[in-house]
């Protein structure tokens, strides 16, 4: 599957046919989700101070870990893996998986919030923090949003301000052990500062833009920012 997409898989924005190999769209699951946002559900209408509460409003602690994605999870091992950072920057690369082991390792320990209104504290993340990779990619003064593609078809838009954030990493293992294939290994992006669906699994390019584009949940109905402490949920 990875092989067929070599070729215009960096084009590619929307879901596939090819997608049917490695599971199916949970249509159902992104129709509610998207009546949510519609109808503002979860929202307290109060915002937080993270240097006062853990908890963003309206979450609540789960100690799982829970699984979200569209019901597709290809199957990406560190051979076939590629990171393709492109766009606005000086450098543009492609890593292989020696590569992206070759740059120099960083660790963060952070929680995570996911919008459905589960957060997750203490999660150590082993990867390249964003900020080494801008160091290599240098991007260009016109750069400002990145948006993430993934190898299901999953794309989603930050400012390249909070992807610079420096509890932002590319990462590979969680809790010392390579990110799981539900998780979004090989590499996942975590920006911890931003809901969950900000960071995007099976990470497969980069690309650096000089206006907010929309990814896959944005275009559904969500925020553009995406940050908890402000229950940007919905736009
Ligand atoms: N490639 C990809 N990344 C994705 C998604 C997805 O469907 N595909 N879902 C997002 C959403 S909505 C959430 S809440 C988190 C969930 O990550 P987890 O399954 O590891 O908890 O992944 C985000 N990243
Ligand atoms: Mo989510």
């Amino acid at each position: 599957m990875i092989g067929r997409r070599t070729t215009g898989a960096a084009e590619q924005t929307t879901m596939s046919n090819d997608d049917a190999i490695t599971g199916k769209i949970k249509q159902k699951l992104v129709e509610t989700k998207q009546k949510w946002a519609a109808e503002g559900r979860l929202l307290t209408g109060a915002t937080a101070d993270p240097a006062k509460q853990r908890l963003p409003p309206g979450q609540r602690e789960v100690t799982n870990w829970p699984v979200l994605d569209l019901g597709v999870q290809p199957d990406v091992s560190t051979e076939q893996w590629k990171l393709t950072v492109d766009g606005m920057v000086e450098n543009p690369i492609t890593w292989s998986w020696a590569d992206f082991m070759a740059q120099p390792q960083a660790r963060r320990r952070t929680d995570i919030h996911c919008v459905t209104a589960w957060s997750r504290f203490d999660n150590t993340w082993d990867g390249i923090a964003t900020q080494q990779l801008l160091a290599v990619v240098k991007p260009k003064p016109e750069a400002k949003f990145v948006v993430q593609h993934s190898y299901d078809g999953y794309t989603t838009n930050v400012p390249l301000a909070m992807f610079a954030d420096e509890d932002t990493l590319l990462a590979r293992s969680w809790e010392s052990k390579p990110i799981s294939r539900e998780h979004g290994g090989p590499v996942r992006l975590v920006l911890p500062k931003l809901y969950l669906w900000k960071s995007a699994k099976w990470l497969r390019r980069l690309e650096f833009i000089n206006r907010d584009r929309p990814g896959y949940w944005e275009e559904r109905g969500y925020h553009h920012l995406g940050d908890p402490w402000l229950e940007q949920r919905y736009s």
